[in-house]
């Protein structure tokens, strides 16, 4: 909180005040959850608007922001624009939508609703670097992650179909963490070569390759990993081209550290998987951050413009999908370190045969 009172005072053209409503920054700066609130922010202030369902609870873990049990919205905003001597509100453009916007308008007046990114851009990179409680929540997140996949090795067979084994990562996931980062994808044999293919009732096969992209939710903290194994025998190709993208993603992984840009990172691979004549098969980016999102700033895309710095949690995740006939791919998340990195990924790639 403190430093999003600095970064405002630091704008140039100055914002008095920020209205936050997306409810994962509410959560970002007050640790509370929340599906209908307001984060109110000025230079040295906040208050958290909230109505009966949730005030009580949030006065009771909400600490250093006064908490207001809102019955008039309209009459509480205005008595803090007040209160404030605000005139230059920000709104998060990337959050409100056009109705909303329009009735700020109608309702203030005499406020000067500001609309570019700058306020959204300063909490979005405060979220980028994470902190000491953050790095330990993705971390519990991976744990339950890992304990699932180790789970999910001992449950797959020829008998099982692939909505089957995402139904039990699913279960796992849910009985020992706050819920899913996503959708379970779980893709096999020629589904494989779908990067985010849907579970189907395809049943496992011999020589299958089977994708396996899931992650577990920690107060709010999500982790992201995916794994490729094999069920029974494996080609020589698919032995191949696993090995491509597992060399790929120690590539990536042997070069990060701070300083790094973000579509520098994501080339190394790209360029690396071209010497194969792997130009298209490798079609989405290297990776993104994962926090309280599950996609969040930076990207680690061809057009990532973001230097690399210590406290980023990022995937590496790179993936090369032959169409019709199978697809890899691999995907850490880590923690930029000052001269490298942690990886939060302890399971091993070497490939797994079941
Ligand atoms: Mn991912």
């Amino acid at each position: 909180m403190q430093k999003l009172f600095e970064l405002m005072k630091a704008l140039p053209h100055d914002i008095d005040c920020g209205i936050i409503s997306n409810s994962v920054n509410i959560k970002y700066f007050t640790k509370f959850s929340l599906t209908d609130g307001l984060l109110i922010v000025t230079h040295d202030d906040a208050y958290l608007l909230t109505d009966f369902r949730y005030y009580e609870m949030a006065k009771m873990r909400v600490k250093d922001i006064s908490v207001i049990c809102s019955k008039d919205l309209n009459a509480d905003l205005k008595n803090i624009f007040k209160t404030n001597s605000c005139s230059r509100v920000a709104i998060e453009s990337s959050n409100v939508v056009v109705k909303t916007f329009e009735s700020y308008k109608e309702r203030f007046k005499a406020i000067n609703f500001i609309t570019d990114s700058r306020f959204d851009d300063i909490i979005l990179n405060l979220r980028m670097i994470k902190t000491d409680y953050e790095i330990k929540k993705i971390e519990q997140a991976q744990e339950i992650t890992e304990l699932a996949f180790d789970h999910i090795l001992n449950f797959i067979s020829k008998d099982k179909t692939e909505l089957d084994i995402a139904r039990e990562l699913n279960a796992f996931i849910l009985n020992n963490s706050d819920g899913l980062s996503f959708d379970t994808i779980v893709v096999s044999g020629s589904n494989s070569s779908l990067p985010h293919g849907t579970p189907s009732n395809k049943l496992i096969q011999n020589g299958d390759l089977i994708t396996m992209d899931f992650g577990a939710i920690v107060d709010g903290y999500h982790s992201d990993m995916t794994r490729t194994v094999c069920f029974g025998e494996m080609s020589s190709e698919k032995q191949e081209i696993y090995n491509i993208v597992l060399s790929g993603q120690k590539l990536a992984l042997d070069s990060v550290k701070e300083g790094i840009v973000c579509c520098d990172l994501d080339s190394l691979v790209r360029k690396y998987f071209r010497k194969f004549g792997f130009d298209s098969e490798f079609g989405h980016s290297l990776g993104h951050g994962v926090g309280l999102d599950i996609h969040e700033k930076p990207s680690l895309s061809p057009r990532g413009n973001v230097e690399l710095k210590k406290g980023m949690v990022v995937t590496i995740e790179p993936g090369i999908y032959l169409s019709g006939k199978f697809g890899v791919r691999i995907e850490d998340m880590i923690l930029v370190t000052e001269n490298g990195y942690k990886n939060f990924t302890k399971c091993s790639k070497n490939l797994i045969c079941i």
